[in-house]
Order: structure tokens, then sequence, then C-alpha cells
């Protein structure tokens, strides 16, 4: 029903039982407001007084054409109304088997986090053929998640989780919109859903995705694992500062020389390392079973 391109794409499940329905009630509308205006141009000229004394037959009511009145847009309305109540629950209720992603709205980012902990900003990456469940909530306003390509709108409070689902079923790259006046930068609270096909957006997750880098990971974890209190960046914590150390030869007690390589880093970690580094004590505990 897309074919005038009056419509953003339709690229979720529901968006072309929608995309039907909106033209049905168009044409509806259209169909009973163009009737009654050309019913009424029709009266005006046919019943016009022709002559200042002239005086119209006068009627009492027309019990036919009150029941078809009533009965006719009353099916009609009901019909709509069944329809639109179908859609309403279509939307709803989300599936069993969704994944679930978590969205926070703040002025004036999208922040999404996925299940397994990788987190982006203004960007979204769903797999194509999974039903997805965002569960939402604002840090400040009052925002509006709206994916026009998915027909996917939905307030997001302060204070309160909200849910919406969708399955994308077309890959490619849509807009991400906030659709809720929300301050000075409302305009700029836009981004991103990127629909790619399952194996790609297994890829993506393991490759650490939204962030993009292993740097950014290892990152994460060297506040996670307290590995930043010891590691201080000003020179004067118990362990060395590990800027820039990659790569770089390191001594040893006793003058041994070693680069350090990712054999080397990796020792370090798990407390199988060489020996120790040139004036610091030994005092790092090993990080075996915590991390892979
Ligand atoms: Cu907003």
């Amino acid at each position: 029903m897309n074919t005038l391109n009056l419509l953003p794409p339709t690229a979720s499940s529901y968006a072309a039982e929608l995309n039907e329905f909106f033209w049905v009630m168009v044409a509806i509308c259209g169909i009973v407001a163009g009737g009654i205006a050309v019913f009424i141009l029709y009266c005006a000229v046919k019943y016009r007084r022709r002559d200042p004394d002239e005086l119209p037959v006068q009627i009492e009511g027309n019990t036919k054409v009150e029941v078809t009145w009533m009965v006719i847009p009353g099916i009609l309305f009901l019909g709509m109304f069944g329809w639109g109540a179908k859609t309403y629950f279509d939307v709803e209720e989300p599936p069993a088997n969704t994944l679930n992603m978590y969205v926070v709205a703040k002025q004036w980012m999208w922040k999404i986090e996925h299940s397994n902990g990788i987190r982006e900003i203004n960007t979204l990456h769903v797999p194509v053929g999974r039903p997805v469940r965002l569960t939402m909530i604002s840090e400040d306003v009052i925002h509006s998640f709206f994916v026009p390509a998915f027909r996917t709108k939905q307030d997001v409070l302060p204070g309160r989780y909200m849910t919406i689902w969708f399955t994308a079923t077309k890959a490619g790259k849509y807009h991400l919109f906030c659709a809720e006046y929300c301050g000075v930068k409302h305009s700029g609270m836009i981004g991103w859903v990127y629909a790619m096909a399952p194996r790609e957006y297994e890829t993506w997750l393991e490759q650490g995705g939204g962030e993009g880098s292993l740097a950014s990971t290892g990152e994460k974890l060297f506040y996670q694992f307290g590995c930043a209190n010891c590691h201080r960046f000003d020179g004067h914590g118990p362990g060395p500062d590990l800027r820039r150390l990659y790569g770089q030869p390191v001594i040893l007690q006793g003058g041994l020389t070693v680069a350090a390589n990712p054999t080397y880093i990796c020792e370090c970690i798990m407390g199988t390392k060489p020996g120790r580094v040139e004036g610091f004590t030994s005092i790092m505990p090993s990080f075996q079973g915590q991390l892979s």
C-alpha cells in the first residue's frame, strides 16, 4: 500500500498492518466527508428558493432515512474500532521470546544497553526477524522514542518504566527521533537504528558493540576490577602507571628487560609473571579465574 511513498519505510512486523489501517481510515473518512460535501452542494442547488413566497412541502421526519444514517455509520465505526483495538493489542502485547534491551533517555541523548552489558549512545543495533523489547526510562524530563520506519512511538517518562516491542523485518538504517519537546537541544536528540542480519548482529555483539573497540571494553574492566586503584595515572600508586606501556620494554628486578607484549601482560594479570618490575613490590593479586 506504500506505493505513493507518502509513508516512511515499512520495516517492522506490524508496520504493514498499520499502513493498511491508516489508508483504510483515510479512505473511509475521505469518502464520507466528500459525500457529505457533494450532497450539501446538490441540495443547495436543487432545493434553492425560487420564489420569495414559496412555501416548501413540510416534512415531519422520515424513519427510513433516520435508521439508515444511524445503522450504516454505526457499523462502519464499530468496524473501525474493532480493527483499531486488534491492532492496538498487537502492538502493545510483546511476544514471549523477546530480546530485551534497556533505554535511558536524557537531555539530549539516547543511552542503550544490551542484555550482555554492551552500551551505545544514539544508535541502536537490532537483529532482523527477532522481536526486540525495550524497557525505557528517562533521567530527567519526558521524551518520546520514535522510529517511524517501525511505526514505534512511546513516551519515555522519568520515574516509570515503559516498554515497547518490535520486530525489524528489513535490514537497514532507520531514523530514531525524540518526539516530545524536551528542551533547547530537543532537535538534536536523534539517532539511528541499525537493523542487521542476525549473524552480523552476533558478530557486532562479540566485537564489543556500540563502543566499538576492545580498548573501551578493557577500560571498563580496568575500573571494574579495581586496577585503577593501584595503577594510578599520577604516578603515586603502589603499581606502575600503565599508560603507553604496550610494546615498550620493561625492566625487571635483577636487570632483565622484557617487552610488554600480550603474553607478558597476560602473565602479569594472571599472576604467572616472570618477575617483579624494578622499583615496585609484588603485591598484585592474581586475577586467574576472574578474567578470561
Ligand atoms: Cu527528548
